[in-house]
């Protein structure tokens, strides 16, 4: 079975962008995928060093896989930091990545405001190559996330294609590597290439508030985004409040371009309802927004409202989390430590 790796950060509410890009797909992956899903608490100190209340934060991240359905029995729900050999092999990856390549990052640039970067932290420049180990890791090759994490994957894969060069004579000593092709050539490497998995309707879920701004947890109006934990209530107004454009729905997805905010709240709605956007242009096409934006309300309420519920219950007594947590970290632990023994070996360490 294919091994599929993703992770999702501990800093703040969960929103519908991560649900939509991220954790649906996580939950639809498990069927046909050996699926190991992280909460990447490593990286949420990279922006920021300290936060408020760190454990209650790891836990409801775990808590959302739950209720949005991940299995942690048939898969594998842990922390990162449970998980040593992450960070071991990010060091590792550190000395064959570039800081160029680091820094040609648009995330960084991004949390830097393009400016300021002598002084963020070295652990945000080096973001990428920690992702890049969380993944290789396991060994993993597919990886659902949203369309803004698809450069980190790319280098992602020039850190694993450097390694398999660089190491190329070492791994060949030992019976560990694999033949992979990279484009058409035949290669005997030791780490795979993964493959970005980010289609659907909705890669790259926009701000409520302007359709060229991706939802984000750290855009300062509250009003951007529907959080994961948002009542009913709360995303009637929001979704109600959103940007839009005085016209009606087209009722082909080329009447689309040029309209960002009726795109994105279009491509909301087929998301949650599993629908192609065509499909949705066919119900509502020539509708009003006065008419849509209730139907997505209702939808969006009856796809989160028990997710919420089953998340807050979860939070309520965290033994049973923390229990997930633990023999999550456990299994991950063993398979994370095969790959590092061979890694050590390849380069070289005495062990
Ligand atoms: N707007 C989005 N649309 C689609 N997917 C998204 N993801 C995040 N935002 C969107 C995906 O969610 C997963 C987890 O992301 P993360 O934990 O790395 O969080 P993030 O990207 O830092 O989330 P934010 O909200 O964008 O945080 P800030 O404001 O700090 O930048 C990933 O798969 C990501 O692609």
């Amino acid at each position: 079975k294919p091994l599929v790796f993703s992770g999702v950060q501990p800093t703040g509410n969960l929103h519908l962008g991560n649900y939509l890009g991220a954790i649906r797909k996580f939950v639809a992956l498990q069927e046909n995928n050996d699926c190991i899903y992280c909460v990447v608490d490593l990286h949420a100190i990279t922006n920021q060093l300290v936060h408020e209340d760190m454990p209650n934060q790891i836990r409801s991240i775990a808590a959302a896989f739950i209720a949005s359905g991940i299995d942690p029995k048939k898969h594998i729900v842990f922390n990162q930091s449970a998980v040593p050999q992450h960070a071991e092999l990010a060091w590792i990856f550190n000395c064959v990545a570039r800081i160029g390549w680091m820094e040609r990052m648009t995330q960084f640039k991004d949390k830097t405001g393009g400016k300021n970067a002598e002084q963020a932290s070295l652990g945000l420049l080096a973001y990428p190559s920690l992702m890049a180990a969380d993944i290789l890791v396991y060994r993993a090759t597919h990886v659902p996330v949203g369309d803004d994490q698809k450069q980190h994957l790319e280098l992602a894969r020039d850190i694993a294609m450097k390694f398999n060069v660089d190491f190329e004579q070492h791994i060949a000593r030992t019976s560990y590597g694999i033949d992979i092709t990279v484009g058409e050539q035949p290669v005997h490497a030791y780490f795979p290439m993964v493959e970005p998995l980010i289609g659907g309707p909705a890669p790259r879920v926009m701000s409520l508030r302007d359709g060229t701004k991706k939802m984000s947890k750290s855009d300062a109006s509250d009003l951007s985004r529907v959080n994961l934990m948002d009542d009913a209530e709360t995303i009637s107004k929001k979704i109600r409040k959103a940007k839009t454009d005085p016209d009606a729905l087209p009722s082909e997805t080329d009447g689309l371009k040029g309209r960002a905010e009726a795109e994105n709240l279009v491509g909301i709605y087929a998301a949650l309802s599993d629908k192609t956007k065509q499909q949705v242009l066919d119900e509502f096409g020539g509708q009003q927004f006065s008419v849509f934006k209730p139907a997505l309300v209702d939808l969006a309420v009856n796809v989160l409202s028990p997710i919420t519920q089953e998340m807050r219950q979860l939070m309520d007594d965290t033994s049973h989390i923390d229990a997930i947590l633990r023999d999550g970290g456990e299994r991950a632990r063993a398979r994370a430590e095969v790959t590092m023994k061979e890694v050590r070996e390849i380069i070289g360490f005495l062990q």
